[in-house]
């Protein structure tokens, strides 16, 4: 599809105009919003990060792409949430504290979402005291997840855990992701579950929220 590839270029590029008008065009042209989401979306946001890390891109380029990207989220978002039927869970979702990245975890939330899940999105830079406040107002939530990719925010998600996990009658799963983390980092802290991207994500949530009707 010749919009794919074009979507690509002006993510990572940083136009997040083009990107908008882009991406509705293909959408007009009937192109499926995973599609343009798995194909053209997520490389290019890949591709920009890979040429920030090699010193090949700069700060301000590379939140130009995150901003495409969220501009293209922002459209795709309402679409990819449509099945009223699907209701597998509520999710409780969040950068850790001192970490301001989101586009990832911007990606979980809406992967999650358009899979039927109800996310309680609490943004960036979110501290245990949120999380167990959030826990408290959803009583209904069965997982939470954590998104961290600075290294130095990772004692922070290893605080939280800690802090859920000591909390009164806490039943919940534990999700966690972000560049910075890994499966080892993952099991040492006690989180239930770690995956390198959103689609992976999902399925883990999915299986989580089948065991505990079960
Ligand atoms: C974009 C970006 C920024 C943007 C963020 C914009 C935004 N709104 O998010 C800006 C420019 C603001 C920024 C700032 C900084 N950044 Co920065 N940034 C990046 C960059 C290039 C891309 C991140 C990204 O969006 N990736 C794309 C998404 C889709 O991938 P992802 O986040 O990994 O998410 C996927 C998976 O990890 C997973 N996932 C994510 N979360 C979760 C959660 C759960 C529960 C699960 C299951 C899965 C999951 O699913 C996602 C989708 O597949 C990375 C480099 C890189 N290659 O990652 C550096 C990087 C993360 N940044 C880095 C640094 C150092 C910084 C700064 C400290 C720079 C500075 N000197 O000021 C600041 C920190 C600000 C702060 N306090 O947070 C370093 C971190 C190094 C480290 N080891 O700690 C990196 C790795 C670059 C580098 N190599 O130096 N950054």
């Amino acid at each position: 599809m010749k919009y794919l590839e074009e979507i690509r270029k002006a993510i990572e590029c940083g136009k997040p105009k083009d990107t908008e008008r882009l991406i509705r065009q293909a959408l007009e042209d009937g192109e499926n919003p995973a599609v343009i989401l798995e194909d053209a979306m997520v490389p290019a946001m890949r591709t920009a990060g890979e040429a920030y890390r090699r010193e090949e891109s700069d700060i301000p380029k590379i939140l130009l792409a995150a901003r495409s990207m969220q501009k293209g989220l922002n459209i795709l978002e309402p679409i990819l949430e449509q099945d009223p039927d699907r209701h597998p869970g509520t999710v409780i979702l969040g950068t850790v504290e001192g970490d301001l990245h989101d586009v990832g975890k911007n990606l979980v939330a809406i992967m999650l979402r358009s899979a039927g899940f109800e996310v309680i999105d609490l943004g960036v830079d979110v501290s245990g005291r949120m999380f167990q406040r959030a826990i408290k107002e959803h009583p209904e939530a069965e997982i939470v997840c954590i998104s961290s990719l600075l290294t130095t925010s990772m004692p922070g998600m290893r605080q939280i855990v800690k802090q859920l996990k000591r909390t009164r009658g806490f039943h919940m799963k534990i999700m966690v992701g972000g560049g910075s983390i890994t499966q080892e980092f993952a099991d040492e802290i006690g989180a239930d579950a770690y995956t390198t991207n959103a689609v992976d994500a999902v399925d883990v949530a999915k299986r989580f929220v089948q065991h505990s009707d079960s």
